[in-house]
């Protein structure tokens, strides 16, 4: 399958999933536009406007715009771009707002910086470009880009003055000072590559909400308590079934409604995926009523309460079963959020970015479940 052909198949099944779930989804707004949206980011003062204004020139940035978050979209490269306020805890707000419309980010720091945002960045999980503002002393050295860090480039924003140092042939050392003009070149080279992967990006971005989404869902519903209506009418219908073969067809019977039941109610579907775990456990409750029923004969009394109890403990942990199996179905289903950013990571080849950005994906979504 060529690449264009794989990532519009890609595209298709994760649109079927949300279409099926979009009541519990929700509108995914990222990856919609025909342009890539990239939301430039940092802390107060280290050049966010300043690199902007570079990349948009000659267009010009809102000039005095009090309402944050300002976007300005240019036509060639076809970028949306979006300036946000200095990050502090009161600006927070406007900044997360900027993020989740984003396809990426631009995280500019000077050579000093801190990290504190990169962990805040890393569980965002879209692309993120490290921009190292950098106009004095020694070039700064970075890390090579991992997970979502995707790149790591270094421009300056203003002329800077330089001290260049010149030795004649008769030995004499003389020292001058020259000033380095702007350089945003390789950024824009690297974005311009990074456009190449427009369709990629948008894709494995809405994947990573979908999943995110998902697991707010179940996870709302394994607040749902068990039903004791279900437990109860088992425990009755398997102590008056006569006869062992009776009461283990009716126990099966009654595990098959429940979960059927449950399906209904969590409004998640049977599927096949981890069925045999369900059947397993149908099999192993019907097998406990029956062999209670068994080792209980001709107890008298006791085989009543030992059958209504055997009846009723395994109706709940069958509905604790069928639950689990409901939702894994959701989440892993051929169609699935996981099941795709897998396929994807599948096919990338490693060692690319886009490669180790998928398996940071994957490490996201997985330690969500
Ligand atoms: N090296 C150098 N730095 C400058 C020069 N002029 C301004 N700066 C500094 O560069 C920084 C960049 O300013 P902005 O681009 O407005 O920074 P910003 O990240 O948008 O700031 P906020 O929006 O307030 O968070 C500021 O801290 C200025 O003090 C200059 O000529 N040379
Ligand atoms: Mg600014």
């Amino acid at each position: 399958m060529d690449q264009v052909a794989f990532w519009q198949d890609i595209q298709a099944r994760s649109q079927s999933h949300w279409q099926r779930w979009q009541a519990h989804l929700g509108a995914i707004t990222v990856g919609a536009t025909p342009h890539l949206s990239v939301a430039i980011v940092g802390r107060p003062g280290v050049g966010k406007s300043t690199l902007l204004q570079h990349l948009i020139h000659p267009l010009t940035l809102p000039a005095g715009a009090t309402r944050w978050p300002v976007s300005v979209l240019t036509p060639d490269p076809p970028i949306l771009w979006t300036d946000t306020p200095g990050w502090t805890p009161e600006q927070t707000p406007v900044i997360q707002q900027a993020l989740a419309q984003a396809d990426m980010c631009l995280w500019v720091v000077t050579p000093a910086d801190t990290s504190e945002l990169q962990a805040l960045l890393q569980a965002w999980g879209r692309p993120v470009i490290r921009v190292v503002h950098w106009w004095a002393g020694e070039p700064p050295l970075w890390e090579s880009p991992q997970a979502n860090f995707i790149a790591t480039v270094v421009v300056r924003l203003f002329p800077t003055a330089q001290p260049l140092r010149t030795q004649w042939p008769d030995g004499r050392v003389e020292w001058s000072e020259m000033t380095l003009p702007v350089d945003v070149a390789a950024l824009q080279t690297l974005l311009a590559d990074v456009l190449k992967y427009r369709a990629a990006i948008a894709c494995v971005n809405r994947l990573l909400v979908m999943a995110q989404r998902e697991r707010e869902w179940l996870d709302q519903q394994r607040q749902i308590p068990v039903s004791w209506w279900p437990v109860v009418i088992k425990a009755v219908a398997v102590t008056l079934a006569p006869g062992l073969l009776f009461k283990v067809g009716i126990s099966w019977c009654a595990d098959l409604g429940i979960t059927v039941w449950l399906s209904r109610r969590l409004h998640l579907p049977l599927t096949r995926y981890g069925i045999e775990r369900l059947v397993m456990a149908l099999g192993l409750s019907s097998g406990a009523v029956g062999l209670e029923s068994w080792f209980a004969a001709g107890q008298g009394g006791f085989t009543v309460w030992g059958d209504g109890f055997w009846g009723g403990l395994t109706g709940y942990g069958v509905q604790q079963v069928a639950r689990a199996y409901l939702q894994q179905g959701v989440v892993w289903a051929s169609n699935g959020p996981q099941d795709l950013l897998q396929r994807i990571y599948r096919h990338l080849s490693p060692g690319s970015w886009l490669h180790s950005w998928v398996e940071h994906c994957l490490r996201l979504v997985n330690n969500l479940s």
